[in-house]
């Protein structure tokens, strides 16, 4: 456990609730709402374990400086990154929509990691947060499996983490991209990572092995 860090991605109210960004390119939030449960109760034993826990969280300033026009610009959304919106300026650091969901919040001790693109450590201080406490095993939860989720994993692999993806603690907008997702990862003897359920981990902290 002294190696290891459980990332959380982006478990934002902009990607989990209606009225966010995630709703507004047209998807239907139902199928993220749905691992709060399996997500909260390996928060609650990795806690109890002592281990190291990471937040992320997708935004951008206020003036959007750090929001490629490519971003903003992609697809036909209802709301674009930095309007208004039911939950405030979409997308944005401070507003409502952009804060963790309630069931998840971080609590004092864990790292929250404020991040520009889909990838946890681009433009970010992850890497040198990590490096720092020695860390070098990473458990992935979060949303969405194939954009931020795939995308973060991805980088850490290449940054020489092993990498473990929750399978139930991870959801996407399109069931299929997260099946899809979950075989590619851990297809070729695991080229990025490996998979496992809630209730394989959880048991696992509660009797660690030597
Ligand atoms: N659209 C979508 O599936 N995801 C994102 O835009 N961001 C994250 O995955 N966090």
């Amino acid at each position: 456990m002294a190696h290891a860090a459980l990332v959380i991605i982006d478990m934002q109210r902009d990607f989990v609730e209606p009225g966010g960004f995630g709703a507004s390119l047209g998807n239907d939030v139902t199928p993220l709402q749905a691992i709060i449960p399996a997500i909260r109760g390996v928060l609650q034993a990795w806690r109890a374990a002592g281990g190291f826990v990471v937040h992320t969280r997708e935004g951008h300033l206020p003036d959007l400086s750090d929001c490629p026009p490519a971003k903003r610009e992609r697809g036909h959304p209802s709301l674009r990154i930095g309007d208004a919106g039911p939950m405030g300026r979409v997308l944005v650091i401070g507003e409502p929509g952009h804060s963790i969901v309630p069931e998840l919040m971080p609590i004092e001790g864990e790292l929250v990691i404020d991040k520009p693109g889909k990838g946890a450590f681009y433009r970010t201080p992850l890497q040198a947060e990590l490096q720092s406490r020695g860390i070098t095993q990473l458990v992935f939860m979060g949303v969405t499996t194939e954009v931020c989720v795939q995308t973060s994993m991805r980088e850490a692999n290449d940054r020489g983490y092993e990498c473990l993806l929750v399978e139930d603690g991870t959801a996407s907008y399109f069931p299929e991209f997260k099946a899809a997702t979950l075989a590619m990862l851990t297809a070729q003897g695991a080229i990025v990572g490996w998979t496992a359920a809630s209730a394989e981990l959880i048991e696992a902290l509660r009797h660690p092995t030597p």
